[in-house]
Parts: C-alpha cells; sequence; structure tokens
C-alpha cells in the first residue's frame, strides 16, 4: 500500500490544498439499478513539498477506469481529430523520415492520431487497455496492442518490433499512478536519438482558469514544466522541449530525449520563468486557487437556483470526465439540470455518475424546449457553440462555469 502522505514520485510529502470530498470515478455512466451500490473515492490534490509535483492523495486503480467498456471516444471532436492529425504530420516530416522507423503511442484510444500514420504506412504499434477502443482502431487499420503500457509491456514491444523513434502519449501519462514504470518503459524502448513527447493539462492554466474540474480520479498528476523536468532528470532523461497547446482547456506538450541527444528549446526557459512568476509552488497561491473553487461554485447554483425558480428549463450539453467533479461538488441534480446531452452513443441513455442526470443524444437538445444550456465541455465551446448555432438564433443561452459562472 503506497503511503497517501507522501509524493509518488520522489517521496516527498506532500501538501494538501483542496478538497472535494466523496466523488464517484468520472466516466462511470450508470443504470438506475447500479445507483444504490455506486463506487465513491476521496478526491483532494496536494503538491509535493519536494519535486513541486502536483498529484491526487487517493486514488482509483488504473484497472478500475481503464477497463473493457472504457466510454471515452477522442473521435468525438472535429478539432481534436484536426489537432492530431497536424501533430501526425509533424511527426511524419521531423521524426519519421528514412526506413524502417518506428512509432509507440501509449492510449491511442480509438486510434484518433495514428489512422494517420497508418495510412502514410509508417511502423507504428498503439498501446490500449481497452478492449472496445482498441478495437475501433484496429478496424480502421491501426495496430494495437491491447495492454497496459508499464515496463513490461515496454519490453515485450522491444522483443517484437525493436526500439521507437517516437513515443507519444496525449492525456495518458498524467491518468497512470505508476510513472515510475512508465519512464522505465520508455527507457526500455526508445532509440538512442528518439523522442518521448506527452501533453497534459497544464497545471497553470487550472489555476489561472480556475478550471478545477480538470480534477477527477483519472487525472492523477497535474504537470508544470519544472516538475516534470525534475521527473525526467530522475530518469536520465531531459526535457527538451515545451509547447503551449490551446486544447482541453490549456495543455502543454513536453519533449523528452536522452541527455544530449537534442538540443534543448528557449520555450523552455520562457515557461519555467513564468511559472515562477506565478508563485506556483507557494502556499497562498494554492490557497487562493481553493477560495476561487469555493467561489465558483457558490454562483453557479446561486444562478442555476435562480433560473429554475424563474421556471427557466436547464440542460447539460457534453456528459464529460470534467463535469462530474463540477456537478458533484457543487450538487447539481435533475432538479436543476432537466437532461444531459452527448454525442457518444455509450453514454446515451445512462445516468451522470454521482448526481444521476439522464444522458441523451443531441437530438433531444435539437427538439427545442431548454431556455438555457450549461456548457459542460468548455473546452469545446467553439466547436459546440458553432454546431448548435439554432439554439441561440431560437433564444437559448449558454452558461459557462469556470474560471466563473455566467452567461453568454
Ligand atoms: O483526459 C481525458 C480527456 C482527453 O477526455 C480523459 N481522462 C477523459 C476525457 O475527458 P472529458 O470527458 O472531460 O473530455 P471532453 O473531450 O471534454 O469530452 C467531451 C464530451 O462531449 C464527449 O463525451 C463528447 C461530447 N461532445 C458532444 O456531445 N458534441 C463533444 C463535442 C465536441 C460535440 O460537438
Ligand atoms: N490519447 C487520447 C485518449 C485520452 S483518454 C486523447 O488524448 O484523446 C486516456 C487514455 O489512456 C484511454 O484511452 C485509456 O485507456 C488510456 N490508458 C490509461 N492507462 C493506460 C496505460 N497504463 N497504458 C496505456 N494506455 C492507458
Ligand atoms: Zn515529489
Amino acid at each position: 500500500m503506497r503511503d497517501k502522505s507522501q509524493c509518488r514520485i520522489c517521496g516527498g510529502a506532500l501538501h494538501e490544498f483542496v478538497d472535494f470530498g466523496r466523488q464517484p470515478m468520472a466516466n462511470a455512466y450508470l443504470e438506475p439499478s447500479r445507483f444504490a451500490t455506486e463506487f465513491f473515492y476521496r478526491l483532494a490534490v496536494g503538491m509535493c513539498d519536494s519535486c513541486t509535483m502536483v498529484q491526487l492523495i487517493d486514488e482509483v486503480p488504473n484497472e478500475r477506469m481503464f477497463h473493457k467498456d472504457y466510454p471515452y471516444s477522442s473521435s468525438g471532436s472535429t478539432v481534436m481529430r484536426a489537432h492530431f492529425e497536424s501533430l501526425a504530420h509533424r511527426f511524419v516530416e521531423r521524426e519519421l523520415q528514412g526506413p524502417g522507423k518506428f512509432i509507440v503511442e501509449i492510449g491511442s484510444n480509438d486510434g484518433i492520431m495514428l489512422n494517420v500514420i497508418a495510412k502514410n504506412g509508417l511502423r507504428h504499434l498503439g498501446v490500449e487497455p481497452c478492449d472496445n477502443l482498441a478495437k475501433v482502431a484496429a478496424a480502421n487499420g491501426v495496430r494495437v496492442l491491447n495492454r497496459y503500457f508499464d515496463e513490461s509491456s515496454a519490453a515485450e514491444i522491444v522483443a517484437a518490433h525493436g526500439r521507437a523513434d517516437v513515443i507519444f502519449a496525449a492525456n495518458t501519462v498524467s491518468h497512470i499512478s505508476r510513472i515510475d514504470s512508465v519512464l522505465r518503459g520508455v527507457d526500455r524502448l526508445l532509440s538512442d536519438s528518439g523522442v518521448f513527447v506527452f501533453e497534459d493539462p497544464y497545471f497553470l492554466d487550472i489555476v489561472d482558469g480556475t478550471s478545477f474540474d480538470q480534477i477527477y480520479d483519472e487525472h492523477i498528476y497535474f504537470f508544470t514544466a519544472r516538475s516534470v523536468a525534475a521527473m525526467a532528470a530522475r530518469h536520465g532523461f531531459e526535457l527538451v522541449d515545451t509547447e503551449h497547446l490551446p486544447v482541453h482547456g490549456g495543455e502543454v506538450r513536453y519533449t523528452l530525449a536522452r541527455p544530449g541527444a537534442r538540443t534543448p528549446a528557449r520555450a523552455i526557459g520562457e515557461m519555467l520563468e513564468r511559472e515562477r512568476g506565478r508563485h506556483l509552488t507557494e502556499t497562498a497561491t494554492l490557497e487562493a486557487f481553493a477560495a476561487s473553487v469555493a467561489r465558483c461554485r457558490e454562483e453557479l447554483v446561486a444562478l442555476l437556483r435562480d433560473l429554475r425558480g424563474r421556471g427557466k428549463r436547464i440542460v447539460g450539453y457534453g456528459a464529460t470526465a470534467k463535469s462530474a467533479t463540477m456537478m458533484n461538488y457543487c450538487g447539481i441534480g435533475p432538479d436543476l439540470v432537466s437532461y444531459v446531452c452527448d454525442n457518444t452513443p455509450a453514454k446515451q441513455g445512462l445516468y451522470t455518475p454521482g448526481t444521476h442526470v439522464p444522458i441523451r443524444p443531441p437530438e433531444a437538445f435539437r427538439e427545442g424546449g431548454a431556455d438555457y444550456a450549461l456548457l459542460l465541455a468548455w473546452n469545446h465551446a467553439d466547436e459546440i457553440m458553432k454546431k448548435e448555432a439554432e439554439f441561440r438564433e431560437a433564444g437559448g443561452r449558454w452558461i459557462l462555469y469556470v474560471p466563473q459562472a455566467r452567461v453568454v
């Protein structure tokens, strides 16, 4: 059993700064017959006093979250498809020229990135533990190993395919508690001149945007350039590039390489400087974040209650993992939000975790009847508002809740 007061990476002391109490698993959409036996855990976050890594205090086992029926499919967003397509082209042009080059993606999901690589006829392998997603990717011509990535599956990949020139992971490294095993796996699998590239939500953006709903069971780590540089060094890697990304509410793409293999980019120093200037590791900053989170809850609940009091009908848009934290923390159930619409067939017909709001297809929303739509997938605001332009034309209004509750 791990000691909850200790950093998973360096063993330093964790300083807890925000607590959301009892929470259900964010992607555990359920049927009414399972309401009574729903699983809960404690959601709280701390920062390591030594290496500064921000991380959950308690955790849900990886196997309990990522299984044969994992409902999140990455290809539900056109913007995300374009995002991964452009990255795949960049890999093809910059890293995968020449005979026999090989790319491995950890957490390849439905193949959103690797299908572009596969279409280019390049050697690739996705590592994806969820059977349902591995099957979708395979049906699209992507080669997938239906396993959890760790030191032992990495060794098997090397034995079967040789070492990789690129190892990529999006929204996955932050999801794996045994990050030490991931980095030892990368050490085995990566060629001498290869790169390990991963992108995940950026802690600075979470603090600045009060986007507290990025905190849920699957997001175990919240990276900064500083904490990633320290983690890389512990495992014999060097942080050689950082790139701030606009997707999913603000992420950073980190590139790690073996020491001396690549020249570190100037962007790293700039990002470290920005983090220092924002006093991200100071207790006062973390306490101010926790206070903003509490204020956000008060204002959102007051807004929704006021609208309901005036007889307005509110629905949710996007059954996101993020909104599980927001809705449970704010106590938003079917009395405030009639239903949540979502384009994922695997979520439709089920109920939101903990708060038990029914999930319906977007067609239900387009039939009308909603006065206000609470945008739970706020990270896809442009895409969704454009798609649902008729809602506003018919007099409907959107509600956003980070950094603060407001009608737009
Ligand atoms: O890190 C993670 C990210 C990448 O994906 C995972 N741990 C879990 C998941 O988090 P999320 O559920 O918060 O991700 P999204 O991308 O914000 O989810 C959007 C949801 O909204 C999906 O269920 C699809 C749905 N959607 C929709 O109904 N209509 C999305 C778009 C763009 C739409 O037009
Ligand atoms: N890369 C996609 C999916 C993110 S969701 C995107 O950015 O949209 C997180 C993914 O990580 C899921 O597909 C999940 O099954 C996968 N995952 C979780 N633990 C993993 C592990 N130990 N090894 C490989 N993949 C893992
Ligand atoms: Zn630490």
